[in-house]
């Protein structure tokens, strides 16, 4: 399997993030592609190429035109207007205010395309989300073009991001704009499945409405655990896209047996449906020792978990998403990946 990767991920690695009220290194760094390029290398996974230039085009259709000029300028913006520091999200449209009227101020328009205020924007935060939808946008056209399957090594990750909103470490999601394409290339269906350990809240909010991409999540239930505010079992879509949201919402300590037979029945109600290709919102932060998740995956599930995946026998399109042990992101990642060339 070829993996798309682009070094221009290390231009957005932020000073800190907010977690439990203290600035930390964020847990979503660039060494963590680093642990998998090694571990790709180690089991001669070694097709690895750079992205072709980014196509804005399959973008501008499915997010909104206002939210990319934002993060294309909120860096010049946040300067010129004399900020020091990076940009953190301090004032949100909250119950009772406006949720619609715009800010001229870049400190309220922040708070506007913001919904998470662990992520910060940085100077070299556009262009790393760019070269990450980058990355996702070749591997596709790979897939599409008949390898069968690729790997998309994207950071920053998507799959939180929606069409006028970043957070969870999320700028520009990467796993829908894939699945747009395949709609545009000719695929009449095409599924997304998540298995990161939190919900696709960003992936589940493009597609609510529309049947012909369907959405499968497991996660951390929203009680519990970040994005707190959507990701429960029975949000299964609106319109003509009832039925076509599938969420998998699962409790603290959460092994292997519970979560391979939620993606059991993810994987039965999707090949019901028969789509003609597949996107892996691919995040490891369901293993046991991740640092701000609470399943209890062990590195050999993600093995099993990728053979099950595999037996879909659907043109795949892998894009990384989250994962924070570092030292165990390149193993478990790439077990995901031999998993399913062995199925
Ligand atoms: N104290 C992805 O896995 N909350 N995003 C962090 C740390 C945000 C995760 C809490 C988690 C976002 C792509
Ligand atoms: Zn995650």
């Amino acid at each position: 399997m070829r993996t798309i990767y682009s070094e221009d991920h290390r231009l957005h690695f932020p000073q800190a993030e907010l977690s439990g009220g203290q600035f930390v290194t964020p847990f979503e760094r660039p060494s963590r592609v680093e642990y998998v390029l090694n571990r790709l290398r180690e089991r001669k996974l070694t097709d690895i190429v750079p992205p072709a230039a980014v196509d804005m085009r399959p973008v501008q259709a499915l997010l909104d035109p206002g939210y990319l000029t934002f993060l294309e300028t909120a860096w010049d913006d946040w300067k010129t207007a004399g900020m020091e520091g990076e940009i953190i999200a301090a004032n949100v449209p909250a119950r009772g205010m406006h949720m619609d009227r715009i800010p001229e101020n870049i400190d309220g328009k922040v708070g506007y395309y913001c919904h998470a205020s662990e992520t910060a924007i940085t100077r070299g935060t556009w262009t790393a989300a760019l070269s990450s939808l980058a990355c996702a946008q070749t591997a596709q056209r790979h897939v599409a073009a008949g390898a069968g399957s690729a790997f998309a090594l994207c950071r920053p990750p998507g799959h939180h991001a929606t069409a006028d909103q970043y957070g969870g470490y999320c700028f520009i999601n990467n796993a829908a704009v894939v699945a747009e394409m395949f709609r545009a290339s000719g695929a009449g269906r095409v599924a997304i499945l998540d298995i990161d350990f939190h919900h696709g809240n960003g992936t589940q909010s493009l597609f609510y409405d529309r049947s012909d991409v369907m959405f499968a999540s497991l996660h951390g239930a929203p009680q519990e655990t970040y994005p707190y505010y959507l990701g429960y079992a029975d949000e299964t879509g609106k319109g003509a896209g009832e039925g076509f949201n599938l969420n998998y919402p699962m409790t603290a300590g959460t092994g292997y047996g519970a979560w391979s037979h939620a993606l059991d029945d993810a994987i039965a109600k999707i090949m019901a449906w028969g789509p003609e290709a597949l996107v892996i919102s691919l995040g490891v932060d369901a293993y046991k020792e991740d640092p701000i998740s609470f399943f209890k995956l062990e590195s050999d599930d993600f093995t099993d978990a990728g053979r099950r995946i595999g037996r879909m026998k659907l043109p795949t399109v892998f894009c990384m998403e989250g994962g924070y042990a570092i030292e165990a992101v390149g193993v478990n990642t790439v077990n995901v990946l031999e998993g399913f060339m062995d199925a």
